[in-house]
């Protein structure tokens, strides 16, 4: 937990989001400002600053993309998603508590258009 951090506040729920699914090691809830009609974020409950931390920390990642399959089943992505891990300065991250986009509910087009 770090208190800086406000996805750590989010897990410890001093700041509200709206929570979807929860285990003992994640939480997914849902983006302030969504980008598809599903856009849910998910967490590891242990602080890892982006998805390269998040690789050293093997029982983590693994408890992070479960989460997100778990997420898709319960919204009904049977179309399936996009799962998106920004990283660094050059894809936009804005939140340095790492964490997974699961996009979906309408057909996403081309990534890169
Ligand atoms: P990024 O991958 O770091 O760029 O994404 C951060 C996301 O966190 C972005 O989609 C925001 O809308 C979202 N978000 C949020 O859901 N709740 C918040 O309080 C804040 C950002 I700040």
């Amino acid at each position: 937990m770090e208190n800086s951090c406000l996805f750590c506040r989010i897990v410890s729920g001093e700041i509200p989001a709206t929570v979807v699914h929860r285990t003992e090691t994640t939480v997914a809830f849902r983006d302030i400002d969504p980008k598809a009609p599903t856009h849910v974020l998910v967490i590891p409950v242990a602080h890892h600053a982006d998805v390269v931390a998040l690789a050293a920390d093997p029982s983590a990642a693994a408890d992070v993309l479960a989460t997100a399959a778990a997420v898709a089943e319960k919204e009904g992505l049977t179309g399936g998603f996009r799962l998106i891990f920004n990283t660094g300065r050059d894809s936009g991250q804005e939140v340095f508590h790492v964490h997974a986009h699961v996009l979906g509910g309408t057909p996403l087009g081309p990534m890169l258009a």
